[in-house]
């Protein structure tokens, strides 16, 4: 199955590393379509703010969501990009599990945990993400 990982790139990366761990757990399942999401190398304005470059990673992203099977997103950081590309997954009718930490203190968007087409569950360590991760494919 082809995974689709999503994860805050301009809304911050503090979660950068978190993003990793989550994408090598993921890869037990398919191929990971995204995995720069949780490259270290890549922050909010590492390439430069253009919308020329803008315009080339809508087009390579919406190319990655053609073909993914599933979306996993990790959720606590808000992100307009992830909300955006969970939107898409919802259209596509394609699985997705929204993943997110309460212990940050933040609040998820009702328009996300209410969606039916999409399950959002709360964990904290990398430890529950994998045990939540393993029974959500089973599932799908
Ligand atoms: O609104 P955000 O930037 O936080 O949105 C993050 C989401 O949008 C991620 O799940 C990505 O799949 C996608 N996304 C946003 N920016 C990029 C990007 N480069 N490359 C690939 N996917 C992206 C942006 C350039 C970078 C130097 C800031």
């Amino acid at each position: 199955m082809k995974i689709y990982f999503a994860g805050s790139i301009r809304a911050g990366r503090e979660d950068v590393v978190l993003y990793g761990q989550l994408i090598e757990k993921l890869k037990k399942y398919g191929p990971v379509l995204t995995e720069h999401v949780g490259d270290p190398k890549i922050t909010i304005d590492g390439e430069g703010y253009d919308t020329e470059g803008d315009k080339k990673v809508w087009l390579k992203d919406m190319d990655f969501m053609k073909q993914a099977e599933v979306l996993v997103a990790e959720i606590t950081i808000a992100s307009l990009g992830v909300g955006y590309e969970i939107a898409k997954a919802e259209e596509k009718s394609i699985p997705v599990l929204c993943l997110f930490r309460p212990a940050s203190g933040k609040k998820v968007s009702g328009l996300i945990r209410g969606c039916p087409k999409a399950t959002t569950i709360e964990y904290e360590t990398i430890e529950e993400a994998e045990k939540i991760i393993e029974k959500f494919f089973k599932t799908i």
